[in-house]
């Protein structure tokens, strides 16, 4: 049996790692109360190095009710700014927390900046989830030199793994890796020595392989944030190429429960894939968002659809990504719940809501950036 009460979050300040510290804690974003079936008990130690990705405004109200906002003996959720490749703070949160479960989702997760510098993504994505692993090895050694059982170490990790599919197919778990940019390079690593791990020290793992995600807390830069707000703000919408790549799109928090699924059922040393089985062209998508965008902001479609702009093509663009996740539903039962109309208007009207959060990272750091690599927008 796992324990599965002292558990380590990797990434949690960013998209994914927040809405996920959200749900364990039965604190869900989506309405009506359709995610909180987590039943979790145990205490939550987040450990994430703050990049321009991770933001701590995103876990406020955690760190009211469950953190430094409580009774010491009633807490159950702690901060650590460390990063995933410093060893020695890796070591002593282990220690001090007394860890019996990883949940892994710190990385760095974009594309475009993965062209534009791909050292980042190979430390922390490769180096930054080795340390990790090694010293779970190292700490969940028994006496004997066998390592414990009730313990697990749960590695996230994407589509982009297998590369680009053409018309048809669909990426299946025992699909040959075939990634082809510097970030789904990394990941693809860090999934093998994820594996290797298991396979030679015997390490408890599971890990999973997931579509595009979307919903509240992702951060500006991705596809539909990016869009939302450049609607809102009468800002030119860039679609890459033709806009006819595809794109699998999953709710954040259907993806975090099959995430915990896994945690809790799956098999020791087995990989599943995660799936929306919800293919759009991205300028099919785009349509789709100026609507709804345009009705909750009162804008005119006609007027927003001229500001779309064809710009120049991300390098290596992979086509189509599309998941087969028979085996998740077959062996452990798990099925979405948001339907993609529900989720994507409950986003588009998130983000419009939340819009001191996305303009503090509009006017931030991030605006710097842009102006320096997107300038020809
Ligand atoms: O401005 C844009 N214009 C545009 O046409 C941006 C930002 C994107 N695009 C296109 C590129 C992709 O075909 O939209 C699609 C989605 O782009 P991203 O949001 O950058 O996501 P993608 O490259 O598909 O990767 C995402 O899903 C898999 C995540 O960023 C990864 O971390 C995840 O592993």
């Amino acid at each position: 049996m796992r324990k599965l009460q002292n558990i380590l979050i990797t990434g949690g300040a960013g998209f994914i790692g927040s809405n996920f510290i959200h749900y364990l804690f039965g604190q869900s974003s989506a309405e009506g109360n359709l995610f909180n079936d987590a039943n979790f008990t145990g205490k939550i130690v987040n450990v994430d190095c703050l990049t321009y990705a991770g933001n701590l405004e995103s876990l406020a109200d955690i760190e009211a009710k469950f953190g430094s906002g409580v009774a010491e003996a009633d807490r159950r959720y702690f901060f650590e700014k460390v990063d995933i490749c410093d060893r020695p703070q890796i070591e002593r949160i282990f220690k001090q927390y007394d860890i019996d479960t990883v949940i892994h989702f710190a990385a760095e997760s974009h594309v475009d900046r993965s062209i534009l510098g791909p050292e980042a993504f190979m430390k922390t994505n490769v180096m930054g989830t080795f340390t990790l692993l090694d010293v779970a090895r190292n700490y969940w050694k028994k006496e004997d030199g066998s390592l414990r059982d009730d313990v697990l170490f749960h590695h996230i990790s994407t589509d982009e793994v297998y590369g680009s599919l053409g018309e048809t197919g669909y990426f299946r778990e025992d699909t040959p890796y075939d990634p082809r940019s510097p970030y789904s390079s990394s990941k693809a690593s860090s999934d093998h020595v994820v594996m290797a791990y298991f396979h030679t020290y015997g390490l408890p793992i599971t890990l999973s392989n997931c579509t595009n995600n979307y919903g509240p807390y992702q951060f500006p830069e991705k596809l539909l944030p990016l869009m939302i707000s450049n609607i809102r703000d009468g800002k030119n919408l860039p679609v890459y190429g033709k806009g006819d790549n595809i794109r699998d799109w999953i709710y954040v928090e259907d993806h975090n429960r099959a995430v915990w699924l896994i945690v809790n059922k799956g098999v020791t040393g087995e990989k599943y894939n995660i799936g929306g089985e919800n293919e759009w062209q991205n300028i099919k998508l785009l349509h789709k968002v100026i609507e709804l965008t345009a009705a909750q902001t009162g804008k005119k479609v006609e007027d927003v659809e001229k500001t779309i702009t064809y710009v120049k093509d991300r390098p290596g663009h992979d086509k189509r990504y599309a998941i087969d996740c028979t085996k998740i539903k077959t062996q452990l039962g798990w099925e979405r719940k948001m339907t993609f109309e529900e989720g994507l208007l409950e986003t588009v009207k998130w983000y419009l809501k939340n819009s001191e959060w996305i303009n503090n990272i509009l006017n931030g750091s991030y605006k710097q950036w842009v102006e320096k690599n997107y300038a020809n927008r």
